[in-house]
């Protein structure tokens, strides 16, 4: 496969950003390549400067659940851009998300939209803090929760290849806020609580772990965070920015059956565009300003093209009750390929990880035990074959409603194909 332009772009993006890239998993490092450089895409598949067409399972690492450009979002995009493209001032799209959102998720009665899933995650803490009046916090290790000062410790996603999951540059007086706990380790979280009593603003949890591969919570994990989080008057944020709108149109609160305090949404919920969204219990939301004491604000806030592809694909989903049900069956099928060429699999919905290892994984440590030299050659050996999956070990796979049956069944055969001596 040529990858000619890519290589020359690459030789000057190196020259103008870092890495060559605006974030860093889209560098190859860990896979010791250099990044493709993407022209377009359209329903299950991604198109490289040099014209390789591949069936991308990466999609844009979640958003876009109905596929790349589906035509109701394209269409509202569009109708959108010709009203303007941002106004800084309220709008009506923004209370039909609002109310889109409370319906489908209950737990958030009040809302806030912002740009991205970093800006939910910190501005959720803040909220946190601001009403319980604490500084600590807690969160697991291996789950990333984007790239606010806070919570670079210990972090998932990109920050587990470059082997700097503590960050250089965030100061030690806000990382030692944050306590770490291990993920589907009850005991680990009670020794902190025990601890450091009701010093504890928050506990953040991704509910299903999908930025060291999709780790799934143990049974009765989360229902021990909702209780130990209650017991010590602690705000239990669930951050949904893969799983919600993914495991279901209800997220893993739903799918799970627990009700968190504050919730974050990220991807999905802008349908392809930068857009993010925070909120929960309306005591928790009102302290946010200009009705409470904690700030934060945005230019760019619930901007009208965002909140359009947003609206556009929760209404695409809610009106088709298949959606869900297809493309998990077609991740299972993905997860039993993976299983046969004998990968320890975790699939949840239509999100899945395949980890090169002889143990169960179910938190950093099993997770990191994954053999990524081997994942390495897995991953080239796909993109020779036109299928491309995430540049890491620690990202999940994504099925989109834009896959076809026969799209699933070319990538079954190839994976089973696939081999490692
Ligand atoms: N942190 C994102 C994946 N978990 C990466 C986003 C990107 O590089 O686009």
């Amino acid at each position: 496969m040529n990858h000619e332009r890519s290589r020359l772009l690459y030789d000057k993006a190196v020259k103008l950003m870092p890495g060559g890239v605006n974030s860093p998993v889209r560098a190859f490092g860990s896979v010791g390549m250099k990044p493709l450089f993407i022209d377009r895409a359209k329903g299950s598949r991604i198109y490289d400067v040099d014209g390789n067409e591949y069936i991308d399972y990466v999609c844009s690492w979640g958003p876009c659940i109905l596929g790349h450009g589906h035509p109701n979002v394209i269409a509202a995009v569009k109708d959108a851009c010709d009203r303007g493209l941002t106004y800084g001032a309220p709008t009506e799209k923004e209370v039909i998300l609002a109310e889109m959102i409370r319906e489908l998720m209950p737990s958030m009665e009040m809302i806030r939209l912002v740009n991205s899933g970093t800006e939910a995650v910190m501005s959720a803490v803040r909220a946190a803090r601001g009403y319980t009046g604490r500084d600590m916090i807690i969160k697991f290790k291996g789950c990333y929760h984007g790239h606010s000062d806070g919570l670079l410790v210990k972090a998932g996603s990109a920050a587990l290849t470059s082997a700097v999951p503590d960050s250089e540059g965030v100061p030690r007086a806000y990382a030692d806020k944050t306590l770490i706990a291990l993920y589907n380790d009850e005991d680990s979280v009670r020794k902190l609580f025990e601890t450091y009593k009701d010093n504890i603003a928050c506990v953040i949890v991704e509910p299903v772990a999908a930025n060291m591969g999709v780790v799934l919570p143990k049974k009765g994990f989360l229902r021990y965070l909702r209780e130990i989080t209650e017991e010590y008057g602690s705000i239990l944020i669930f951050d949904e920015v893969i799983t919600g709108f993914r495991l279901g149109l209800g997220g893993a609160q739903e799918y799970y059956g627990i009700t968190p305090d504050m919730t974050t949404l990220g991807k999905i919920v802008g349908g392809g565009m930068p857009m993010a969204v925070y909120g929960g219990r309306r005591d928790i939301m009102e302290c946010i300003s200009p009705v409470g004491k904690v700030y934060q604000a945005g230019t760019l806030s619930g901007n009208p093209i965002a909140t359009a592809a947003g609206i556009a694909t929760l209404k695409t989903l809610m009106n088709d009750p298949y959606i869900y049900d297809e493309i998990n069956a077609r991740a299972k099928r993905l997860a039993n390929a993976l299983r046969d060429i004998g990968a320890y699999v975790n699939q949840i919905g239509s999100i899945l990880s395949g980890f090169f290892t002889d143990r169960e994984v179910n938190d950093h440590d099993s997770a990191t035990s994954s053999d990524t030299v081997r994942y390495s050659a897995f991953f080239k050996y796909l993109i020779e074959k036109g299928i491309y999956i995430a540049p890491s070990q620690y990202e999940a796979m994504f099925v989109s409603y834009a896959h076809s049956d026969e799209d699933i069944e070319r990538t079954c055969d190839v994976i089973k194909n696939f081999e490692w001596e």
